[in-house]
C-alpha cells in the first residue's frame, strides 16, 4: 500500500504546530513538521515527532479496565458504564451531590471533546468539589483578566510578530513553546524581532534558554515580581511616563493605583527583588519609550505567593505604557468559534462559594486543587467519596502529593479517563481509555483564543479507530448521561443532539424567534457539515462566529468545510484592536486597580515592612521545564526520556558554601516532607535559589509505565506545601523556602 501524507495539528502543547503524518496501511511511518502550515512553517519539537511512539506505546491502556483484587482486568464498555452508573448514583443518593468530585488535567484543553463536552459534564455532577490543573497554573492570570476585562476568557496576548520590545517575566517560551500565547517556533519569532531592531528582556532568577537570548536580563528574587512591577509603575508616575493608548475615562481607579505605587520606590524594589535599582530604571524607561512594547508573564508570575497581584500588574504596566489593545503591544485575539456578543457582559466574581473544610474561595466555578485532599479526608456532609479524573495526574502535579496519594486510597469509587495506569489512575476502580489522539479531529477551542494571530484551522483524524475504541467525546457524553440519570444505555449522540439544539435555539432566539427568523432548529442543524459529534458543533459555532458564513447570509464567510478545502487553514489576519467591543464589564470600563486585589496588596505592603532577611541554609526553590517533557505524562516515551534528568540546579557559590560537588546527592526539606536528589551545579541559577523540574517521581510499583520507571526522578510536589494565593486559589510552586543538606 502507498504511503499517505496526512495533516494533523499537534495536540501536545499550546503552540499547535502543523504535522505531516505519514501513514501506511493504518500505521504511522513517521511524523515531520508541515512546511505548508502557516503558523509553524515546518517547525516541530521532539515531542511532536514522538506522537508516533505515543500512539504505539505498548503500555497504553487500550480497553476499559476494572480493578478486582487489587489488579486491573479488561472489561467491555457496557460493563464499565453500567458499573459507574451503579456506584456513582448510589454514592450521590446516599451522600448528596457534593460527594462526587472531579479533577480535570491539562490535556483536556488540547482536545475538541474537552473544549465542548467538559462544561456539560461538570454541570451534570452538580457538585462544588470541582478541581482543575488551572489552580497549579494560569488561574491568577485568568482571574486578573476577569476582574479587569469582565471575563477570564479575555486575555490580551503579546503581539510578538509586531512588537519591538518583548519583556518576559517568569516564562521560558524557548523551551515551553509558549503559554497563554500560542505561537509556534519562538526561536524564529525572537530572531525576527531582533532582525527588525527589536529587543528582548527576560526577568527570571534562572538564566533560561530564553534569557540567554535577552538583551536585558534581570535575575529577580523568586516571588518578588509584584514589587518590581509596582516600582516600574512608580517610575512611570514619578517621571510622567504614563501615556495611555485609550481615553483615560475608560479606566477606573487610576488615581488609587498611582497612590498605591508611591511606596514602591526602585530603592525598595532593589532590596526586595535582589536586583540593581539602575536596571529597574532602565527597564521602566525602555518599556515606556518603546512605541511597540509587550510585557508578558507566565508560570513564574502566576504560581507564586502574589500570583493574582503580579498578573494584574502586568496588565496595568501594559495599559499605563500605552501598549494595551495596540498593535505591537498586547491585544485580545478574536477566535472564529466565539460569536460576538455570546459571552455575557456581566463582569467577573470570585469566591461565590467556599470549600467545606478550610473555606478556600471558588474561582471560575472550581476550588483550589490544594484543598482536594482535605475534602476527601475530612468526614461529614459533602466529603468526597466518589471521584473522577479526566486527563490528569494530580498525584504528581499537585503540592503535598503524598497526602493526596493517600486520600485517593480512601475513596469509595474512583474513575479515570486516561491512556495510562500512572501514579493517579492506579487508584481508580475503573479506567476508561479514549482512542488514540491520531484518531480524532482537532480544532483548538482554547488556544485560538490565545493565539498571536487570528486564524482557524482544523485537522481530520489521521488513523481510523477500531470499533472497540471510543472517542473521548463519546466517553464524556456517556458520563453526562449517567450523571443526568438518563441511563448509560442512552446513545452518546443524544448529548450531541441536545447541544446542537441548544445552540440553534439561542441563535433563533437572538433573531427574534422562529417566525421572525424563518428557520427552525431542525433546518439549521440539517445544514451542518462534519459527520462526527464535535465536528458538527464546531461547524455551527464557526458559521455563527465573527467570520462565519451565517448559513449562507454571508457567502464569503467561513465554515468547517471551507477550512478543510483551504488546506485546513484560513488566515483571519493580525491581531487588531477591538477592546471596546471585547470588554465584558457591565459598565464597559476597565478597573485598573480591582477591588478583589486590594487585600493582597495590603498584605504585600505589610511584608515589605518586615523585609526578607536571608536565613542560614535556606534556599528558595523554583521550578523548570525540559524540552523533552510534557508535565508528567510523556516520560514513558523512550525517544524523549534520554538525557532527561531530574536534578537540582545550584549556583557554584552556594555549592561551595555548603560543600557540595556536582552530582552529589542532597536532602531537600520543607515542613511537609523531604526528597533526595542529585545536584547539577549551574552558573545560570541565581545565588540562594535552586530549581527542580516537576512531573517526575515514577517510582511506584503498580504503575504501567515501564520506560518512565527506569528513569523515575523524584516528585518535587512531595515537598511543596499546599499554600495558595488566596485571590486565585492557585498553589505557590515557585518561591518555596527549602533546607538543603548534603546526604
Ligand atoms: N517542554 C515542555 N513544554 C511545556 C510543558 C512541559 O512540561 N514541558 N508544559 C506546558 C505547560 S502545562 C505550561 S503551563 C507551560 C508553562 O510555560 P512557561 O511558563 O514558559 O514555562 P516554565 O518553564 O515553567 O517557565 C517559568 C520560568 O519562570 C521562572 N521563575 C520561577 N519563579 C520565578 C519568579 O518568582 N519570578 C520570575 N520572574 N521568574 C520565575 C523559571 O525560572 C522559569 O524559567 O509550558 C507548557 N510547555
Ligand atoms: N511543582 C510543580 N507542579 C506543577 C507545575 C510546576 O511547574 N511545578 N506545573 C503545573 C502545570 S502548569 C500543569 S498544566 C499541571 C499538569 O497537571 P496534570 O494535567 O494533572 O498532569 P499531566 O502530567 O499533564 O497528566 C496528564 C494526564 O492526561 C493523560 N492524557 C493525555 N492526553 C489525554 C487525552 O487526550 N485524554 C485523556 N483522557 N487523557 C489524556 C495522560 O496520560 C496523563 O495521565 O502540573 C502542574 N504541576
Ligand atoms: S512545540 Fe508543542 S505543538 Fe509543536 S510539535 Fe512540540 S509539542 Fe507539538
Ligand atoms: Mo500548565
Amino acid at each position: 500500500m502507498a504511503i499517505e501524507k496526512k495533516f494533523r495539528i499537534c495536540p501536545l502543547c499550546e503552540a499547535g504546530c502543523g504535522l505531516e503524518v505519514y501513514v501506511e496501511d493504518g500505521s504511522v511511518v513517521k511524523i515531520r513538521g508541515d512546511k505548508n502550515y502557516p503558523p509553524s512553517q515546518g517547525y516541530i519539537c521532539p515531542k511532536g515527532a514522538a506522537l508516533k511512539d505515543l500512539h504505539e506505546d505498548p503500555d497504553l491502556v487500550r480497553t476499559p479496565l476494572i480493578k478486582e483484587n487489587n489488579s486491573f482486568r479488561e472489561a467491555s464498555w457496557d460493563e464499565v458504564f453500567k458499573l459507574i452508573e451503579e456506584k456513582f448514583l448510589k454514592i450521590r443518593e446516599e451522600h448528596g451531590s457534593n460527594s462526587i468530585g472531579a479533577y480535570l488535567g491539562n490535556p483536556n484543553t488540547h482536545t475538541m471533546a474537552g473544549g465542548l463536552f467538559l462544561g456539560p459534564f461538570l454541570k451534570s455532577l452538580k457538585s462544588k468539589n470541582l478541581f482543575t490543573a488551572s489552580t497549579v497554573d494560569q488561574m491568577p492570570k485568568l482571574a486578573a483578566c476577569g476582574f479587569m476585562y469582565g471575563n477570564p476568557m479575555r486575555v490580551p496576548v503579546p503581539d510578538i510578530n509586531n512588537t519591538d520590545f518583548f519583556v518576559v517575566f517568569g516564562a521560558n517560551p524557548l523551551v515551553s513553546n509558549g503559554s497563554l500565547m500560542s505561537a509556534p517556533d519562538m526561536k524564529k519569532r525572537i530572531k525576527k524581532l531582533k532582525e527588525r531592531g527589536g529587543k528582548l528582556a527576560v526577568i527570571d532568577p534562572f538564566k533560561s534558554a530564553t534569557a540567554e537570548q535577552a538583551d536585558i536580563y534581570i535575575p529577580v528574587n523568586p516571588g518578588t515580581d509584584a514589587v518590581l512591577l509596582l516600582s516600574i509603575i512608580n517610575i512611570f508616575f514619578r517621571d510622567n511616563l504614563v501615556s495611555l493608548n485609550q481615553d483615560q475615562n475608560l479606566f477606573k481607579n487610576f488615581e488609587e493605583l498611582k497612590k498605591e505605587a508611591e511606596e514602591f520606590t526602585p530603592e525598595k524594589a532593589e532590596q526586595i527583588c535582589g536586583i540593581e535599582k539602575d536596571s529597574i530604571e532602565i527597564l521602566a524607561k525602555q518599556i515606556a519609550d518603546t512605541e511597540k512594547c509587550s510585557v508578558y508573564g507566565r508560570m513564574g508570575t502566576c504560581t507564586v505567593k502574589y500570583g493574582a497581584v503580579t498578573s494584574w500588574l502586568i496588565e496595568a504596566v501594559n495599559i499605563l505604557a500605552g501598549n494595551f489593545d495596540k498593535k505591537g503591544g498586547n491585544l485580545f485575539p478574536r477566535p472564529a468559534h466565539i460569536p460576538d456578543g455570546s459571552l455575557p457582559k456581566k463582569g467577573f466574581k470570585v469566591h461565590r462559594f467556599k470549600s467545606r473544610v478550610s473555606g478556600a474561595g471558588e474561582v471560575m466555578g472550581e476550588l483550589p486543587v490544594s484543598v482536594m485532599a482535605e475534602e476527601m479526608e475530612t468526614q461529614g456532609e459533602g466529603q468526597i467519596k466518589g471521584f473522577i479524573t479526566i486527563a490528569g495526574n494530580p498525584v504528581i502535579a499537585v503540592p503535598e502529593s503524598e497526602r493526596l496519594d493517600k486520600a485517593l486510597d480512601q475513596l469509595k469509587f474512583m474513575v479515570s479517563v486516561d491512556y495510562y495506569i500512572n501514579e493517579t489512575t492506579r487508584h481508580a476502580d475503573v479506567i476508561l481509555p479514549p482512542a488514540s489522539p491520531l484518531s480524532h479531529g482537532h480544532y483548538d477551542f482554547f488556544f485560538h483564543g490565545l493565539a498571536v494571530r487570528n486564524f482557524a484551522s482544523y485537522s481530520r483524524p489521521v488513523i481510523e479507530k477500531s470499533d472497540q475504541e471510543k472517542d473521548k467525546w463519546e466517553i464524556l457524553a456517556k458520563l453526562i448521561l449517567i450523571m443526568k440519570n438518563k441511563g448509560w444505555q442512552t446513545p452518546a449522540q443524544e448529548i450531541e443532539k441536545s447541544m446542537l439544539n441548544d445552540i440553534a435555539s439561542q441563535v433563533i432566539k437572538g433573531l427574534g424567534g422562529e417566525e421572525k427568523a424563518g428557520v427552525t432548529n431542525e433546518v439549521l442543524i440539517s445544514m451542518l457539515n462534519g459527520e462526527k459529534g464535535p465536528e458538527r458543533i464546531l461547524d455551527f459555532l464557526l458559521r455563527i462566529g465573527p467570520y462565519g458564513d451565517n448559513f449562507g447570509l454571508n457567502p464569503d464567510g467561513i465554515n468547517l468545510l471551507k477550512i478543510i478545502e483551504n488546506n485546513n487553514y484560513i488566515d483571519l489576519g493580525d491581531l487588531e484592536p477591538w477592546c471596546e467591543k471585547a470588554l465584558l464589564t457591565p459598565d464597559s470600563k476597565i478597573d485598573i486597580y480591582p477591588e478583589d486585589i486590594k487585600n493582597s496588596v495590603k498584605k504585600l505592603k505589610k511584608e515589605l515592612k518586615n523585609s526578607m532577611e536571608e536565613k542560614k541554609n535556606e534556599f528558595i526553590l523554583i521550578g523548570r521545564r525540559h524540552l523533552r517533557t510534557n508535565n508528567s505524562w510523556m516520560h514513558n516515551i523512550s525517544s524523549l526520556s534520554k538525557n532527561n534528568r531530574c536534578t537540582l540546579f545550584m549556583n557554584p557559590a552556594d555549592a561551595q558554601k555548603i560543600g557540595i560537588k556536582n552530582e552529589d546527592r542532597v536532602k531537600v526539606r520543607t515542613e511537609v516532607s523531604e526528597i533526595i536528589i542529585p545536584v547539577e551545579i549551574k552558573e545560570q541559577i541565581k545565588e540562594n535559589v535552586v530549581s527542580i523540574p516537576h512531573g517526575f517521581g515514577h517510582d511506584f510499583e503498580d504503575i504501567r509505565m515501564e520506560t518512565a520507571r527506569k528513569n523515575p526522578g523524584v516528585n518535587v510536589n512531595r515537598i511543596i506545601p499546599q499554600k495558595i494565593d488566596p485571590v486565585s486559589g492557585t498553589s505557590v510552586l515557585n518561591g518555596v523556602s527549602v533546607k538543603i543538606k548534603k546526604c
